[in-house]
């Protein structure tokens, strides 16, 4: 008997959501909410804001309107397999065919096999949403449709199968995270052409970021390409323009190297100027002229650049973008009792930003002590007082990366100091235990503090600190 029950609870359990019919929630023409129950509310009939979740696709039929999800989940009605979505269930997230001035913005669409369509649209605003088409469906679209004069701005498009599809005239397609798709974005050879449009300040990381078959008249600059230019298709017919007039540059290529020691719009001034003196070809007549030493950092509120040796800057109140440049230096001073891990790392950037700036710098933990890859320092230079500033927020020891924040960009270090050396003369002896004896019982408070005998970092001088420089007595380095 029992045993049938927990065979009846199982069966119970297994038993597939059946839904009764594709739930589509429709704005009418005439402003009014269909049905009247779903979690969307308006006061003006002019915007559409989510007050909770919902479920199934939503089809506009009105225009100039705004859509906002408010950060809530649009979730489809899908039980279909990879080759064959359920043409019962949700086909589009947001169905915006044929509207004019519609804005889209805020959503999280999961679980749909296309996220927006924008076909047939004039003036449509798609932007902030994140949409993933979790299927997989083969041929899964993530933003779609032949559409002019669409804005696509400052989504996150992530493992659909094609990221972004928009075909058409005048569309601009801004500030994007376009990740893991099977193609970001793709201008597709079987398609209508895309015309006049713009393709700038996406962050791109995918084996085909973007496959260009049939742009004409697109400019397409500013983007990062984090896996390099074998990502990106150019058909030699294509006609697109890959970087603006000097400086404002052309896109960065993960895997573009090249030396940066001229400047000018002919890169044969002297002088660097962050864009690489060799101009890189993608296909016939189609050539970033102007490659980034860095990657592009984008206008918003809390932009992360990341740099392939494992460095991140997030830069907080961007006002301006610009590029953001990481380079490896040696050769500076170090605090007493400090060693650098690695090379120095200079960072600079052309953007404006008006907040403060986080850093993490990956580090190799081989040589050190699990105690002193704890207590690691991230340090910056100063260039007025010629000292290093702890700036250390976190270390991960997890990941090995070790973050500070600062309200501006020069050059930075991860610092090491051998454990139990209270002194800084890279040895542990008698005079780190006399030392150490001396402020023992402290706190940051006391006249008798020294921070260097603190070792554990738990602002207190006491038994365990004694015990980490008993650990590494006799220890040099
Ligand atoms: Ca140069
Ligand atoms: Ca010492
Ligand atoms: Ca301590």
């Amino acid at each position: 008997m029992i045993l049938l029950l927990i065979i009846m609870s199982f069966s119970f359990l297994n038993v597939p959501t059946v839904w009764a019919e594709p739930f589509t929630i429709y704005i009418r023409a005439d402003g009014s909410i269909d049905p009247s129950n779903a979690n969307i509310t308006t006061l003006d009939n002019f915007t559409y804001t989510f007050a909770d979740n919902n479920q199934g696709g939503i089809m506009v039929e009105r225009d100039n309107i705004v859509l906002d999800g408010a950060g809530y989940v649009l979730q489809g009605i899908q039980n279909g397999s990879f080759h064959e979505p359920d043409p019962n269930g949700t086909v589009v997230g947001v169905d915006l065919t044929g509207r004019n001035n519609v804005t889209a913005q805020n959503l999280n669409i999961v679980n749909v096999p296309h996220g927006i369509s924008l076909d047939g649209t004039t003036n449509c605003i798609v932007r902030r949403n994140y949409i993933t088409t979790t299927g997989p469906w083969l041929g899964d679209q993530g933003i779609m449709g032949i559409a002019t004069n669409a804005m696509v701005v400052e989504n996150t498009v992530v493992s659909c199968y094609t990221g972004v599809k928009l075909l058409g005239s005048g569309n601009s397609i801004l500030r994007n995270k376009i990740w893991n798709n099977v193609v970001g974005i793709w201008f597709e050879m079987s398609d209508p052409p895309g015309s006049n449009c713009t393709i700038a300040e996406n962050d791109f990381d995918g084996s085909h970021s973007l496959i260009v078959e049939n742009v004409y008249n697109g400019k397409i600059c500013h983007n990062n390409f984090n896996e390099g230019h074998n990502s990106v298709n150019v058909a030699n017919w294509s006609q697109a323009v890959w970087n603006e007039a000097y400086p404002a540059g052309g896109n960065y290529w993960s895997d573009y190297s090249s030396p940066d020691l001229y400047c000018g719009p002919f890169q044969n001034e002297t002088g660097s100027d962050g864009i690489g003196d060799i101009p890189l070809v993608l296909a016939e007549n189609q050539t970033d002229n102007y490659p980034l030493m860095g990657p592009w950092t984008m206008t918003g509120e809390n932009i992360t650049v990341e740099y392939r040796t494992g460095a991140s800057v997030t830069i907080a109140e961007v006002t301006l973008g610009g590029m953001t440049t990481f380079n490896a230096r040696a050769g500076l001073d170090t605090p007493q009792g400090f060693r650098p891990v690695g090379s120095c790392c200079n960072i600079s950037t052309t953007a404006s930003f008006s907040g403060n700036v986080e850093v993490t710098l990956p580090y190799d933990p081989t040589n050190m002590t699990q105690q002193e890859e704890k207590t690691l320092k991230i340090m910056q230079w100063n260039e007025t007082t010629l000292t290093w500033t702890n700036i250390t927020t976190r270390v991960d020891t997890q990941l090995n990366k070790i973050t500070g924040q600062t309200p501006r960009l020069s050059l930075f270090a991860v610092m090491w100091r051998l454990g139990g050396d209270v002194n800084g003369d890279f040895t542990v002896d008698i005079y780190d235990a006399i030392l150490l004896a001396g402020s023992y019982n402290t706190t940051p408070q006391s006249p008798l503090w020294n921070a260097n005998a603190d070792m554990n970092n738990n602002n207190m001088i006491d038994i365990y600190d004694a015990i980490i420089l008993a650990g590494n007595y006799g220890r040099t380095a």
